[in-house]
């Protein structure tokens, strides 16, 4: 149930500011026998327990490809886990996710989304700074049966992004159903370190799915709304509880997180440090190495992991630890993501660069101005029910924000007065973090260099600094819990 009806039925009205969340709770699980309210606590709903799984299947790594591709989103059968057969949407026949595109800075993609979904949907190429007319604006959809051609040249750095469905109000349910897939973008800079490559560099996107209900349905209620949709098993490249083989030497993992809601502390089962390089938007100034770190729905990760000092026959989980302040429905539980089986040992060593990459530091100071978006959602039930920015729920037709062409501005994301983890994502260009008060108080270590998703946890207000570019046009940002997205927390900026 939408909340829209929730309050119909609680007779809740327009006018009311606040409702202590404990009083909503009584009203709803009053009202709706199917409203997962379960014991949860708060507005921001309740966890789901993670089943490990049995880690006895080996993890896929999605074919690659070059500038010329194609994708043809569609329903079909997936074997997610066992051989059990799940009904999924895929870009292409008989798994989820999509190939990788592999793509060097410089280069013109061309690739034709023949739609053989039976509804409609389009393409996001989440992290690339591409015009407004390729970037899946949520009404520029193509209808089932039609294609359309995403063509565009890549003019960033090297980076991961990725590409998802951003149809409006189905993106949620069609990227959980399957559609999504990585976009490696290379360039020389990045070369020259001689990054661990080939089979020594993995991809990896993780996702929660409800693997108890093969046809993969998806349905959320009032409060799953609140939470996000969290699945009870963990997906690698499509494959719940993966293991995969690997000689005990240094590797790049190349992490995405595709799951609509559910945000990971990652760490290794030993506690072993690992190195961020990289996040959203590339390379990182300098290596940091850390013990675990917190990854939100749409962000990415580039880490270097060194297994040197294992030997045949050993094996280490990727797990997802505790972690506190992110409400009442995330963190509560460590579980087990992906288990790495050492086969050989090897003598290839490998040295950390001191130095990744070089870029400028922007200030504070060369900003023009500052927006501020309220995404507290503080008292938003009693107006329409539905996830807001700045009191405002999404609409095609209104601009919410002009901005001049190579502008430099500061976006506020105030979450001071909300109750659940908002990570917020803008299209089409790349920001840095400059400050987070409240909550956490300090950037994480992935949080240097370019981004273009950030996690603000309740409590928090986080400040970027956005140097636009000149690609004019309409562009969104938005929650990308998907939940929230869909339920209407997204805005758009016109670039001009
Ligand atoms: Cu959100």
């Amino acid at each position: 149930m939408k909340r829209k009806e929730f309050l119909k039925l609680s007779g809740a009205g327009v006018g009311a500011i606040l409702i202590p969340a404990a009083v909503i709770n009584v009203i709803s699980s009053g009202c709706n026998k199917n409203s997962g309210m379960g014991n949860m606590g708060g507005m921001s709903g309740s966890s789901v327990n993670i089943n490990e799984g049995d880690f006895l299947q080996a993890l896929l790594i999605p074919a690659t490809v070059g500038a010329n591709g194609a994708l043809t989103p569609q329903a079909t059968t997936a074997s997610l886990k066992g051989s059990q057969a799940y009904n999924v949407f895929g870009y292409q026949p008989g798994s989820v996710l999509g190939p990788t595109f592999r793509i060097s800075k410089g280069a013109d993609v061309n690739i034709n989304v023949l739609n053989n979904l039976g509804e409609s949907s389009n393409v996001h190429w989440h992290g690339l700074h591409i015009p407004a007319s390729m970037d899946g604006y949520p009404t520029n959809l193509i209808n089932g049966g039609a294609s359309f051609n995403y063509n565009f040249t890549i003019r960033q750095r090297a980076g991961l992004n990725w590409y998802h469905p951003h149809s409006h109000m189905a993106t949620a349910r069609q990227v959980y159903k399957g559609l999504a897939g990585l976009f490696i973008v290379n360039d020389t800079e990045e070369a020259a370190l001689n990054l661990p490559a080939g089979e020594y560099e993995i991809p990896l996107v993780i996702q929660d799915k409800r693997l108890a209900d093969t046809s993969l349905s998806y349905n959320p209620t009032m409060m799953e709304v609140m939470s996000g949709y969290l699945g009870d098993s963990i997906l690698v490249n499509g494959k719940t509880s993966p293991f995969h083989e690997i000689k005990s030497q240094m590797y790049r993992l190349r992490i995405l997180n595709g799951s609509n809601a559910r945000i990971y502390n990652l760490a290794f089962s030993n506690n072993q440090s690992f190195t961020i390089i990289g996040n959203d938007g590339g390379l990182l100034k300098k290596p940091v190495s850390v013990n675990d770190i917190l990854i939100a729905p749409g962000e990415r990760l580039d880490i270097l992991a060194d297994f040197s000092a294992f030997i045949a026959g050993d094996e280490i989980f990727l797990n997802s630890k505790l972690f506190s302040g992110a409400g009442n429905a995330q963190g509560k539980q460590g579980f087990k993501i992906l288990k790495f089986k050492i086969t050989q040992k090897t003598n290839t060593a490998f040295n950390i660069p001191s130095v990744l990459s070089s870029f400028v530091s922007l200030t504070a100071a060369q900003a023009s101005r500052t927006r501020n978006f309220d995404i507290s959602n503080a008292g938003a039930m009693m107006q329409s029910g539905m996830h807001r920015i700045n009191n405002k729920v999404f609409d095609t037709n209104r601009i919410d924000e002009s901005v001049a062409a190579n502008a430099i501005e500061i976006w506020q994301f105030d979450n001071s007065l909300g109750e659940e983890p908002h990570p917020m994502h803008i299209h089409s260009i790349g920001f840095q973090v400059l400050q987070r008060t409240g909550g956490r108080n300090r950037l994480t270590a992935s949080e240097n260099g370019w981004k273009d998703t950030v996690l603000v946890m309740p409590g928090e207000i986080v400040k970027v600094i956005i140097p636009f570019e000149n690609n004019t046009g309409k562009f969104v940002f938005h929650c990308h819990n998907l939940e929230h997205e869909d339920d209407g927390m997204m805005l758009q900026y016109q670039l001009s």
